[in-house]
């Protein structure tokens, strides 16, 4: 692995107006470049204000300064920031002035790269920071702050130190052909193994969660057209986003809006309604619906309560199940069709689209089957994310066969190889295994001055 040796400074927050704007330098020529600034080094994490003179002496800001030195710093580099006045213009100035002086524009992720080469966090705090900012909701930022806090990279060392223990077991016999692992050895270790696979599909489950927190929840308004699908979407936006109309059929593409529900997040879709009789456009629309609907993390059924029940698409109604679909039966403003309306066998609120009554019953239905998915998450509110899960799988893979190899009594050599394999696999979550590449593609989806 190559570390960095030279100099980087970056924009840390976004381009546009604000009240103030942030710029960062890391490296080793941090310290003369902070004396060449401002005329004399800075007291480390101290607060300084100074004017930001760029070469050749123009005033350009008045600025507030904070020097890290190395090793306590982010980076693990000594570390300049600078607060300038909130006008890009100014920040630009400021950030050419310093590439001018040699520092060079940072890549997308850089200061994070360069905190986990330094030893500063492992791989899955580095992820977790980019959690931390992309996090929408309260159950999000609370697993962020964890992974961030190192409960994952903590959970993988306890796994590598067990596994790896194991492993010297084994490869204690190798070097004796004569002599492999007795009976009573390989019981043990066939135990071990088990409680290694058993926390790694422990953590594994997890994931399901973890993609929920990340990506929200994918929630789809299905149902009739003229159900009240995009009048619901409009309440739960809080302001008109879809167009409302007494005309079935109005809705023919979908749309996507975030939302926050409680401490959930949801990216909440509103379908073309499933008009069995719908010709062309409105057709194609309904396909569409179908396809969006397919993966769904939760179903927001709209039903017309003036209206006879409506059958569903096989299909659909094969994804519904009372863990991810909520019945919502809308227009309880107007007159029911005729008695009773019949029981659903799924969570059931009765709403108004229209005058927005029974919307908290539904909220508190929605955060009810959003939090079910949290039972799969311990104490320590881990929640692995695509990449960690990839890792868990492969070990859990390798595990079983080193398992089965044991249970054939096959040579000792041969399990040990699946068990590498394992520790391959756990240590590529908190990084303990170099992999240039995969590293490269890690960071880069981070946002530049991170
Ligand atoms: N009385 C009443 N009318 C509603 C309610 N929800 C929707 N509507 C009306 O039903 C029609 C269809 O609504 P819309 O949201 O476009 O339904 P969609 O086709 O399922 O998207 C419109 O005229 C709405 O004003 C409700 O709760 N009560
Ligand atoms: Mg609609």
């Amino acid at each position: 692995m190559s570390f960095p040796t030279d100099t980087i400074a970056a924009l840390a927050t976004p381009a546009g107006t604000s009240a103030i704007a942030v710029l960062r330098i890391s490296g080793p020529e941090t310290g003369p470049l902070t004396e060449a600034l401002f005329g004399a080094p800075l007291a480390p994490r101290t607060l300084h204000r100074r004017d930001y003179r760029e070469l050749g002496d123009t005033l350009v800001d008045d600025v507030l300064a904070v020097y890290f030195p190395a090793p306590k710093s982010f980076t693990g580099e000594d570390i300049l920031e600078i607060s300038c006045h909130g006008n890009p213009f100014i920040a630009q100035r400021i950030l050419a002035d310093l590439l001018a002086r040699g520092c060079r524009q940072a890549e997308a992720g850089e200061f994070t790269k360069r905190a986990f080469l330094n030893g500063r966090m492992d791989l899955s705090q580095a992820e977790a920071v980019m959690d931390l900012i992309h996090a929408r909701s309260e159950r999000a930022l609370t697993a962020a702050n964890q992974q961030l806090r190192g409960a994952l990279g903590r959970r993988m060392n306890e796994l590598i130190a067990l596994l790896v223990k194991v492993l010297a077991q084994i490869e204690a016999y190798i070097d004796f052909p004569d002599e492999d692992l007795p009976p009573e050895d390989r019981q043990e270790v066939l135990t071990q193994l088990e409680q290694l696979k058993t926390q790694t599909d422990r953590l594994l489950a997890t994931n399901r969660y973890g993609n929920l927190l990340r990506e929200g929840i994918r929630t789809v308004i299905v149902g009739e057209p003229n159900a009240g699908k995009s009048s619901l979407l409009n309440q739960l936006v809080g302001h008109e986003r879809a167009l409302v109309s007494n005309e079935p059929g109005t809705t023919r593409d979908y749309l996507e809006e975030k939302i926050v529900v409680g401490p959930h997040w949801l990216r909440l879709i509103d379908t073309a309604g499933l008009n069995p009789a719908a010709v062309d456009l409105e057709r194609r629309g309904i396909e569409k619906t179908l396809e969006v609907a397919a993966n769904a993390d939760l179903y927001l059924w709209v039903l017309d309560s003036t209206q006879p029940v409506a059958a569903l698409p096989p299909d659909l109604a094969r994804s519904m199940t009372p863990q991810n679909t909520i019945a919502v039966l809308n227009k309880i403003d107007l007159p029911p069709a005729r008695g009773e309306y019949p029981e659903m066998p799924f969570p059931t609120v009765r709403v108004s689209a229209l005058l927005g009554a029974g919307l908290e019953a539904l909220q508190a239905a929605i955060g009810k089957l959003a939090d079910s998915h949290r039972a799969d998450v311990g104490d320590d509110g881990i929640a692995v994310n695509v990449r960690h899960a990839q890792a868990l799988r492969e070990a859990g893979e390798a595990l079983d066969r080193a398992r089965q190899k044991l249970r054939d009594g096959v040579y000792s050599e041969l399990v040990a190889s699946e068990l590498r394999l394992a520790l391959d696999a756990y240590g590529r979550i908190s990084g303990r295994i170099d992999n240039e590449r995969m590293l490269d593609e890690l960071f880069a989806t981070f946002c530049i001055g991170k």
